[in-house]
């Protein structure tokens, strides 16, 4: 096991690491700018290191400062979180190269994951099933056609370099396709400096289920179920619950199964998560994201296993400490992105918090560096913590969930939190029917 993890992160989830090191009996390192000199993780944390200003590329960015802070601190892990390095493979790349170990999948398995046509790919021939469309980049005009003709329209054009829907063009009929063959190749190729795209049939009123998987990176490989992301604003998640109330448990099974054995098959280490459309009863393969995800909590509170603990174990040599058939899946999760935003513009706001009071009570987690007093500074995402509500079933966590968002006060800024107040009392989110366009649609109506 590791003697010392470096946490290369900020916010909730720097605490969320901190917390499985203690619990672990490993010494912790966290690395920080100057704007979060007064960061919960940084007092918990055993040792710190200010790593630059500010700014995310010359602080949590900076691979060189992060790897002499391991090395003056001797930490022999560093756990990169979400976000900022988490899906960088040069830095594994050069960490594995220092002798440090990082606490996720290896350089090759990202960078494949991180090129969506070479995931795409991936993923169809480990059998996991995918959208119908082209079968790599496509560059000409009369082959763009041709399987547009083929998969019929409408399509969509998706930047390889892309992901987290940066880069997409939809195309309704032949007349649009040229264009929004040329427009995505070149704002593909300003955005990413690759201009590589690819065609896909475009689906109308998918749901967003993810399933969250692990690799032993020995041939060993589980899935922890899925958790249903349909609920975003401009591809940022609102909302995310597990089990998804549009899957039953025979295809919960079915889909896990064969995500599971990709990973296998794959020979990957560590967490990840499988990123599906579902629509009409099939699951069509979209991303494969290689890091801990914000949602995870819904998965731990449904299955009651630390994926953290898992990662560290993982990473350290340990390998799973689980088989399949012991993870099981009990009652409803749903969890609420508390964020430091205005609740219908979700325009950023920034400032102090003079007042913070969590709910509490059975079934309630709340992950959060924020407290009565902190100052946000303007330099990161807004993300002030999150509310996990856990119940027997759906209807059992959903009035939990109405209670603990009565309960929490945040003073001082606007928060996202009356927006979920609507939501609960919402009849759509109260049965569960909602596709990815179901929120922006409601903000829209509301206005
Ligand atoms: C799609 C799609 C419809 N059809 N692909 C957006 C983010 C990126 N991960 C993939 N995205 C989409 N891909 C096909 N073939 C619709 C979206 C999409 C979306 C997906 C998941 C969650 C929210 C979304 C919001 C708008 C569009």
């Amino acid at each position: 096991m590791f003697q010392k993890i470096l946490i290369a992160n900020r916010g909730e989830i720097a605490l969320r690491v901190l917390r499985a090191c203690k619990e672990l009996g490993i010494q912790t390192v966290v690395v920080h700018s100057t704007a979060d000199a007064d960061a919960m993780h940084v007092r918990l944390a055993d040792e710190s290191v200010c790593i630059g200003p500010p700014p995310s590329r010359d602080s949590y960015l900076n691979i060189h400062q992060i790897v002499a802070a391991c090395e003056i601190t001797g930490a022999d892990a560093v756990h990169p979180g979400y976000g900022f390095l988490s899906e960088n493979a040069k830095f594994a790349d050069i960490l594995a190269a220092h002798n440090i170990t990082f606490i996720g999948p290896s350089g090759d398995h990202i960078r494949i994951m991180g090129d969506k046509i070479e995931a795409k790919r991936t993923a169809k021939r480990l059998g996991i099933p995918v959208v119908p469309g082209s079968d790599g980049a496509v560059t000409e005009e009369k082959e763009a056609r041709r399987i547009a003709a083929e998969i019929g329209y409408p399509v969509i054009i998706k930047a390889s370099a892309g992901g987290g829907g940066r880069g997409m063009k939809v195309a309704r009929s032949e007349a649009d396709l040229v264009v929004a063959l040329q427009t995505a190749r070149s704002e593909a190729g300003a955005a990413f400096g690759d201009d590589a795209v690819y065609i896909e049939k475009y689906l109308e009123k998918p749901r967003h289920i993810e399933v969250q998987v692990f690799g032993d990176g020995a041939g060993r490989g589980v899935h922890f179920g899925e958790r249903d992301c349909s609920l975003q604003r401009r591809h940022q998640k609102v909302w995310e619950e597990a089990p998804s109330p549009a899957l039953n448990a025979e295809e919960r099974a079915h889909i896990g199964g064969v995500c599971a054995r990709a990973i296998a098959d794959l020979g990957y280490s560590g967490a990840g998560t499988i990123e599906f459309l579902y629509e009409n009863g099939e699951f069509y393969f979209i991303e494969m994201n290689t890091r801990l995800q914000v949602e995870h909590p819904v998965t731990e509170a449904i299955t009651g296993i630390d994926l953290v603990h898992e990662q560290i174990r993982v990473a350290s040599g340990g390998g799973l400490s689980m088989r399949q058939e012991e993870i099981r899946f009990q009652g409803h999760a749903i969890e609420c992105r508390i964020n430091a935003e205005d609740p219908r513009t979700f325009t950023p706001s920034p400032g102090t918090i003079t007042h913070f009071h969590t709910p509490g009570g059975l079934g309630i987690r709340v992950d959060s560096g924020v407290y009565s007093g902190y100052r946000i500074p303007p330099y990161y995402d807004s993300l002030i913590g999150k509310l996990i509500v856990h119940g027997r079933n759906r209807v059992e966590c959903m009035m939990r969930l109405r209670r603990a968002l009565d309960e929490f006060v945040v003073d001082g800024i606007k928060t996202t939190l009356p927006l979920f107040r609507d939501l609960v009392g919402n009849a759509d989110i109260a049965n569960g029917e909602y596709d990815i366009h179901w929120l922006e649609k409601y903000l829209a109506e509301e206005d």
